[in-house]
């Protein structure tokens, strides 16, 4: 039986690498509870290089993606600052195992974890295992596959359950969606985070981000593409690809 440490190490060498494992669940059998431990551990590992945390995201908000893997709640993993890339800035592709985007809407929180600004947002999710393929517990332990994400211009909150959303490559829509897809109303990702949060011990602090969930199915990055989201009201984010 390997220890939460160890499986943490392995995920943590997986995505320094680039090289794709097997599900730890092949393994070994794995509680959503010990998933999350080595989520923490993994986030420590982090923390112990320097990085510091700059929030949470929700994965599993589409009603669509919950049905096809077959769950009935959402999922929470943490963000740190080395994740961020800035407005327009460059992912490089060659450093992930397989990676791929979503167009999202994020939160910026306040005291008492109340959202105080939206913004469009670019999530990278890339999943450490082989063929992007794992169980529930094995997404979690690989914090919701959480690589990068970009964040546009800050706004007030206003309506945002109804609002087109579009993935763009080099200026061509790859993806169409609604922040409807995020569950229902990307507003309801403040109570599922807050929830989720006190459930698994993620801290929502003055000044965290919330990654609120993704308003179209991810979509496979390659090198040398400018990647943009459009959400209608909000404005747009964009980052360009690298492959070395
Ligand atoms: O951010 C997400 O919606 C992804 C959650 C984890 C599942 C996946 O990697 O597709
Ligand atoms: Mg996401």
């Amino acid at each position: 039986m390997s220890t939460v440490e160890e499986r943490a190490e392995l995920l943590d060498r997986a995505t320094a690498t680039g090289q794709a494992i097997p599900q730890l669940t092949s393994a070994e059998p794995m509680t959503l509870e010990t998933a999350y431990a080595v989520q923490h551990a993994g986030i420590a590992l982090r923390e112990q290089r320097g990085e510091r945390l700059a929030g949470v995201k929700l994965g599993f908000t589409s009603k669509a993606k919950a049905e096809q893997m077959g769950v009935s709640d959402v999922i929470i993993g943490s963000l740190t600052d080395r994740m961020g890339i800035e407005d327009g800035g460059t992912f490089d592709v060659g450093r992930g195992v397989h990676p791929r985007v979503e167009p999202e809407v994020a939160f910026r929180l306040g005291p008492d974890a109340e959202p105080v600004a939206v913004a469009p947002a670019l999530e990278i999710i890339d999943s450490r295992y082989r063929d992007f393929r794992f169980s529930l517990a094995d997404v979690v332990a690989d914090n919701t596959s959480a690589s990068a994400f970009v964040l546009g211009p800050w706004t007030r909150i206003g309506r945002l359950d109804a609002l087109a959303v579009d993935l763009l490559f080099d200026g061509e829509v790859v993806a169409t969606g609604s922040t409807a897809d995020i569950l229902g109303d990307p507003l309801r990702a403040l109570p599922a985070a807050r929830r989720m949060a006190a459930e698994y011990g993620h801290r929502l602090f003055d000044g965290a981000v919330l990654l609120a969930g993704a308003a179209t199915a991810a979509v496979a990055l390659k090198p040398r593409t400018h990647v943009e989201a459009r959400v209608a009201g909000l404005g747009s984010v964009s980052v360009r690809t690298k492959e070395g």
